[in-house]
């Protein structure tokens, strides 16, 4: 009985470390870094943002902006097109607004105020399964 107690233990013990290697190969990707969430002072701000960044699942994205001022809606591919904020897949009204990557292939976000996602605040990824070939980034 104390020799199956041990055993328990140690699988317990396994499970939590494969959790935390796990977090720690999650990125954390500040959407504009300094500049943040904001209505940008060029079209393609956000475009060139993300071709700087590489995308993984489990990865969040941080969207940083004064509260009242901007939203973030993840949105479908039509609506992030044709920014329309009808129907959002999910919607953050306070920052920081934090989304985590739970799913591949491509991911569209807009801010819901006023124009703004027609003047380009608005962000298009796409989610690739790992990072660099390295199988360690692997989604299990
Ligand atoms: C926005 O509002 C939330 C909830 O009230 C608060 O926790 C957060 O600190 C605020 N963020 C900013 C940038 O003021
Ligand atoms: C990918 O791996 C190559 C070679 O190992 C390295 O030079 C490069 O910086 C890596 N890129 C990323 C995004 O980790
Ligand atoms: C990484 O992936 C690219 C594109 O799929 C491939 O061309 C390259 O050979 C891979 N590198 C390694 C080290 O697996
Ligand atoms: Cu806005």
């Amino acid at each position: 009985m104390a020799k199956l107690k041990s055993i328990l233990l140690l699988l317990m013990a396994m499970v939590v470390a494969s959790m935390e290697f796990h977090q720690s190969a999650a990125r954390e990707h500040v959407v504009g870094d300094s500049f943040g969430w904001i209505v940008p002072p060029n079209d393609d701000f956000y475009i060139i943002w993300s071709l700087h960044n590489v995308f993984t699942f489990n990865d969040a994205l941080i969207f940083n902006f004064a509260n009242g001022s901007h939203t973030v809606a993840e949105v479908t591919k039509e609506a992030y097109q044709n920014c329309d904020a009808g129907n959002p897949i999910s919607l953050h009204t306070t920052s920081p607004a934090r989304f985590t990557i739970n799913s591949l292939g491509n991911h569209f976000y807009i801010c819901t105020i006023g124009p703004h996602c027609n003047s380009h605040q608005k962000l298009a990824i796409r989610v690739t399964p790992t990072a660099n070939n390295s199988s360690a980034l692997l989604p299990h």
